[in-house]
């Protein structure tokens, strides 16, 4: 048995490699491996597996090997199910791994690496924060094919040089999907980011849509929460390069106007399938014929969605009405997660009435290219969950989406005053930078962004033809939008005379819609994000103070890579670091930073009951913050816990106010408070700071 890298590297060198065989793997790395067998027409070197181990596989072995994982097709989502089943049923990670090795020469490369993230979110005994990060296993995904053909070239170079340790290929964001012609382009390094992309496969893997009902807690809620955030924190960064927020996609009979040529291409030789402009959403005849899909059984769904929101109930399967609302009495669910899960759709009170929404959608677009299946080409980026955001139209169906979701938050009465209020007074805000380099001084309520070099370590994710020896490292590395890490300082006052916890809510939206107009607050309800939510330490009596860094936010995870090839800071299901903050415009532009500061219930200053209690942890996982895995509360829920906070998602900010302004609405009460807080981007970190030239009346050769 190997185990000389420890058993975190060896759970971790299962994933890497995912198109070569484990003959290649077990070289490549030095594993010990089952024992291999040469298949004698074919000639491949492989590993064998029971027939009873092929029983358990199931619809795993009917997946073709070579295709990307389509998370939102049925059978490939029920294969990753029953994959993850082997993995989760075996006793301890030793079994895990050795299932895995036998495993992974027979099914789908995709649907493995899947079904094992799956499985760390699942297992008590495996932690979230120690996946490898995405990129690294499948570079492909993330990168244009012709990078990857450079890496190789210079790998081999590299091999011969022998002196040569580490080979890096920079690539630049207008090499990849959109030409600078196009305005969707201004906005390509926030879809193409690599983070984002990553951040999106470890949700859909920690939160499947076919997971046993209740196994996540409000889960359909949590569907709608993060994908709401993810569309405004879009909308910002458009506001950001003068482009309108992105318009729904509603009208399914008119053309798509952008298309999408992705420049991707799988190391297996999948190409992913281009979109011209102007193509239609339509009908994909499926072979067999019986397998296809309409766009009318999606305007059904829809129309019977919006019937439901309209009489405020569902109707399920055995007839019976479920009351939709989100102000729910014990016993009864909230509106909006039962409206999530047939949306997406996952436990749906009614899949034959409210159908596949969501999923459906995503496969038709993948497939727009090519309806009628003439041309035997592949799928489109819409239809995996590590491609999709990169395609302008994902925002555009997922802007339908939550538009959706907003008509039914519409419907809810808003907050009463009991609701809202609290015993803390806030008596001030301020957001300030760190104090991040020599001769900058940080101002209050000033931040800044840029855009800097990011590098990952692909050696693990493409067979670059290295022996085990030959220790050399391939870094792909291109600018990632970043800013300064900043902190909160909140003042804040305790009218009573006990000390006492507060639950902190801050959200940040932009105070300028893209006509210079101020958005009211019903405009506002598109923008809000959530920048964290955390309980505090005790709050003395009288005034104090809180002060909370932005590495520690309840939309990150807490864990960091230890990998010091690559600078990625957090493993496991996490918002992007690098992407906490909006773009902000070159002359700053303003936003909203609203801070609420709620009272306790004494109900909930006891510890969280877990979904399981018994779960334990690896000693050497141990998180930065003792008690939180590897996942960021606020938009990836937590797999064996109750959701962080009881109250809707999106609290005080999800609903219809009497109030025409934020502004009003924050007057009258005292536990809230509203910044302006300016986000200025510059062109590189070192510009941050630096003093503009002022304008001379120097006499000039071309002014004189
Ligand atoms: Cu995450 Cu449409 O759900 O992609």
């Amino acid at each position: 048995r190997i185990y000389n890298y420890g058993p975190r590297d060896f759970m971790q060198s299962v994933f890497y490699l995912p198109y070569e065989t484990t003959a290649t793997l077990a070289n490549r790395f030095d594993l010990v491996v089952p024992p291999l067998f040469m298949n004698n027409e074919t000639g491949m070197v492989t590993t064998e597996i029971s027939n009873e181990l092929k029983m358990k596989l199931g619809t795993a072995l009917a997946i073709p090997r070579d295709i990307p994982y389509f998370a939102f097709k049925r059978e490939h989502s029920l294969a990753v199910k029953e994959l993850s089943k082997v993995f989760l049923e075996v006793e301890d990670i030793d079994d895990v791994y050795r299932f895995a090795m036998e495993i992974r020469d027979h099914v789908n490369h995709h649907i493995f690496l899947a079904a094992l993230y799956h499985t760390f979110y699942e297992r008590r005994d495996l932690n979230p924060g120690d996946l490898p990060p995405l990129e690294t296993v499948l570079p492909d995904r993330f990168v244009p094919a012709g990078v990857l053909t450079k890496a190789k070239q210079l790998a081999k170079q590299a091999i011969l040089n022998h002196h040569t340790r580490k080979v890096t290929v920079e690539w630049h964001v207008d090499e990849t999907g959109i030409a600078t012609r196009s305005p969707e382009q201004g906005v390509a390094y926030w879809r193409e980011d690599i983070r984002l992309n990553s951040f999106h496969w470890h949700w859909h893997l920690s939160n499947p849509y076919n997971i046993e009902p209740g196994k996540r807690d409000r889960r359909g809620e949590l569907f709608y929460y993060m994908h709401h955030n993810m569309v405004a924190r879009y909308n910002m960064e458009r506001l950001s390069v003068n482009l309108r927020p992105v318009e729904p996609f509603e009208d399914w009979h008119l053309p798509i106007k952008d298309g999408y040529f992705p420049h991707i291409t799988a190391g297996n030789g999948y190409d992913w399938a281009d979109r011209q402009d102007n193509s239609y959403f339509k009908d994909v005849r499926a072979i067999p014929l019986n397998e296809s899909n309409y766009v009318s059984q999606l305007e059904m769904w829809r129309t019977h969605l919006y019937h439901a929101i309209d009489v405020g109930y569902m109707v399920d399967a055995n007839g019976v009405q479920v009351r939709l609302t989100d102000n729910p009495r014990i016993g009864e669910d909230y509106g909006i997660n039962i409206m999530g899960e047939a949306v997406e759709a996952g436990a749906s009170v009614n899949p034959a009435l409210y159908g596949d929404l969501h999923n459906l959608g995503h496969d038709l677009l993948s497939q727009s290219h090519d309806p009628a299946k003439r041309h035997n080409t592949n799928m489109g980026v819409m239809g995996a969950v590590e491609t999709a955001i990169r395609d302008p139209v994902f925002f555009r169906w997922h802007k339908f989406i939550d538009t959706l979701f907003l008509r039914y938050k519409l419907t809810q009465p808003s907050y009463t005053t009991r609701q809202l209020t609290g015993a803390f007074e806030i008596v001030d805000v301020e957001v300030m930078e760190d104090n991040w380099k020599d001769n900058y001084t940080p101002m209050p309520n000033r931040l800044h962004t840029f855009f800097s070099p990011s590098t990952f370590d692909a050696s693990r994710g493409i067979d670059f033809k290295m022996k085990p020896d030959d220790r050399i490292t391939v870094l792909l590395k291109s600018d990632v939008l970043d800013h300064p890490e900043f902190f909160y300082t909140i003042q804040i006052r305790n009218p009573t005379s006990e000390f006492k916890r507060s639950r902190i809510r801050i959200f940040l939206a932009p105070k300028y819609d893209e006509d210079g107009q101020r958005l009211n607050f019903a405009s506002l309800l598109h923008y809000w994000t959530e920048m964290d939510n955390f309980k505090t330490d005790p709050i003395s009596p009288g005034t104090d103070y809180i002060s909370r860094y932005s590495m520690n936010s309840s939309i990150l995870s807490s864990y960091r890579s230890r990998d010091p090839d690559t600078d990625f800071a957090f493993s496991g299901c996490s918002w992007p670091r690098n992407l906490q903050l909006p773009r902000g415009t070159a002359d700053g532009m303003v936003f909203h930073l609203f801070v609420m500061a709620s009272d306790i219930p004494p109900d909930e200053h006891r510890p969280k009951r877990s979904l399981d209690v018994n779960r334990n942890r690896y000693p050497y996982h141990l998180p930065t913050a003792p008690g939180t895995p590897g996942t960021s509360g606020s938009f990836c829920g937590r797999p064996d816990e109750k959701y962080p906070d009881p109250w809707p998602m999106g609290y005080p900010l999800d609903r219809k106010s009497g109030h025409g302004t934020i502004e009003a609405f924050v007057a009258e009460h005292k536990n809230m408070a509203l910044s302006e807080v300016l986000i200025t981007h510059a062109g590189d970190p070192e510009s941050v700071g630096r003093q503009q030239q002022a304008e001379r009346d120097d006499c000039l050769l071309f002014t004189c």
